[in-house]
């Protein structure tokens, strides 16, 4: 039997899944049971003033601890994390809060004898010597971002922490995700959010990965559903723990504009790649997701041309009111 999440606590909460995930949440569990947290951004009127929020640092165990103790906190959902292109540009800043952060969580969910601990993964685990189409659950987890590196060794040491100390641990390999609430800050992926607000806004936009660049990605709405799936999901059925790969489509950065552009004849796109273009070579061009399916019964809700009509309505929306970027 699943143990009930009654105090719940967001790392990472003003981050693009975090501010969406905490409002979900909030929404499913009651307010006051969900406790936002952030290390400096200021976090959305909405965010602050719907619940509960407080500045803490992942690395400084005692900031946590503080929380868990004035909330009597017995769930975590820890996102915050350095991504992969900030992470290629501070090695040292990315292995710090994505290694210590993580096994400071670990640690205070054992002292705590926290229900359920949630440490989101990426496609960053994949890396040379995969199949690139479809890649399995189970392959070689071979990264050259020091943003993978770190997400190899969480999914490891959060496995050992469940089969060492039985410990409630779940985790999901993030693929890019697109959402209009919050922008992303430091992916590779990030492009493919940034096209929509650019299409919006000027009509044009220079995409730095090349036009035959294809990634597995995701609606908001379908990682938030996911996230909170696999932390209700019945612990006794899953024989992954930390490592699901998580997918609904994939395209390629040229599929994506053409997709804006049913909606948009005149938008323009031209490709100027940068050093992202080595980490987006890195990873899978799709994923198989059939563990996720089987053990908890995930199944994404959005395509990509479903997804752009929505993307583009909610933006033009916030155009149209002068708060496209906030
Ligand atoms: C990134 O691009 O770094 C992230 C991810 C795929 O984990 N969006």
């Amino acid at each position: 039997m699943t143990k009930e999440m009654k105090k719940i606590l967001v790392t990472g909460a003003v981050g693009q899944i975090g501010s969406e995930l905490t409002m979900e949440l909030r929404k499913r569990y009651g307010a006051e049971n969900v406790i936002a947290t952030g290390r400096k951004t200021q976090p959305s009127e909405e965010l602050r003033n719907s619940g509960p929020f407080h500045f803490i640092d992942v690395n400084k165990i005692e900031t946590v601890e503080e929380m868990i103790q004035k909330y009597d906190i017995d769930t975590v959902y820890h996102m915050a994390a350095i991504l992969s292109a900030v992470g290629e540009k501070n090695p040292q800043l990315c292995w710090d809060v994505n290694m210590n952060g993580t096994i400071n969580i670990l640690e205070l969910g054992l002292k705590y004898e926290m229900t359920r601990v949630i440490i989101p993964s990426s496609i960053a685990v994949f890396g040379s010597g995969i199949p690139l189409d479809n890649t399995p659950q189970e392959t070689v987890l071979k990264p050259t971002t020091m943003y993978g590196v770190t997400k190899v060794c969480g999914e490891l040491l959060c496995d050992y922490y469940v089969k060492r100390f039985g410990l409630d641990i779940r985790g999901l390999r993030y693929p890019g995700i697109i959402s209009y609430e919050t922008l992303p800050g430091g992916g590779t992926t990030d492009y493919a959010v940034a096209i929509y607000y650019e299409a919006v806004d000027k009509g044009k936009y220079t995409c730095f990965v090349r036009e035959d660049t294809k990634l597995p990605m995701m609606y908001m709405p379908d990682a938030i559903e996911g996230t909170i799936q696999l932390a209700e999901a019945d612990f006794s059925k899953l024989k992954h723990h930390s490592d699901f790969n998580h997918a609904a489509m994939s395209f390629t950065a040229g599929e994506l504009a053409a997709s804006i552009k049913k909606y948009i004849p005149d938008f323009e796109v031209s490709y100027e790649p940068d050093y992202r273009q080595e980490i987006a070579d890195s990873w899978p061009n799709s994923i198989d997701d059939s563990a996720a399916r089987e053990e908890w019964g995930w199944k994404p809700q959005w395509d990509l041309d479903a997804m752009t009509k929505d993307m583009l309505e909610h933006l033009q929306e916030r155009k149209e009111k002068g708060t496209l970027y906030r």
